[in-house]
């Protein structure tokens, strides 16, 4: 704002960096456990996190071996989502398979 209360040019700049800022980001995270079943594992992540099939069972494998794994990275409420619709099928099922978000 000037001296007189009009508008600058900065005024305006500062407010279009605002409206173009992108929303934060999450990482959506399986965890290896002993009961879930690979095959479940693999369905979860073409159904849910729209893998196809040799990548699937490639993430399966990596969290199976290294304890968890990346399933993908999403605004906050589709995170948040995923990580619900993952809860639900896998307990749905009897499996405690977990899922975990972490802001990027
Ligand atoms: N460890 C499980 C088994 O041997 C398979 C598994 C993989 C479970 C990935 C969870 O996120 C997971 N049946």
């Amino acid at each position: 704002m000037s001296r007189n209360g009009a508008r600058t040019g900065e005024d305006l700049e500062v407010k279009t960096r605002q409206e173009v800022k992108s929303p934060a980001l999450y990482k959506v995270f399986l965890l290896n456990d002993d009961y879930t079943t690979m095959d479940f594992v693999v369905r979860i992540l073409e159904t849910v996190f729209h893998k196809p099939p040799p990548e699937a069972t490639q993430i399966m494998l990596h969290v199976h071996e290294k304890g968890m794994g990346l399933c993908g990275v999403y605004p906050r409420d589709i995170a948040e989502t995923k990580v619900a619709t993952v809860h639900e099928m896998a307990g749905g099922r009897g499996f405690p398979l977990r899922c975990l978000m972490e802001r990027e």
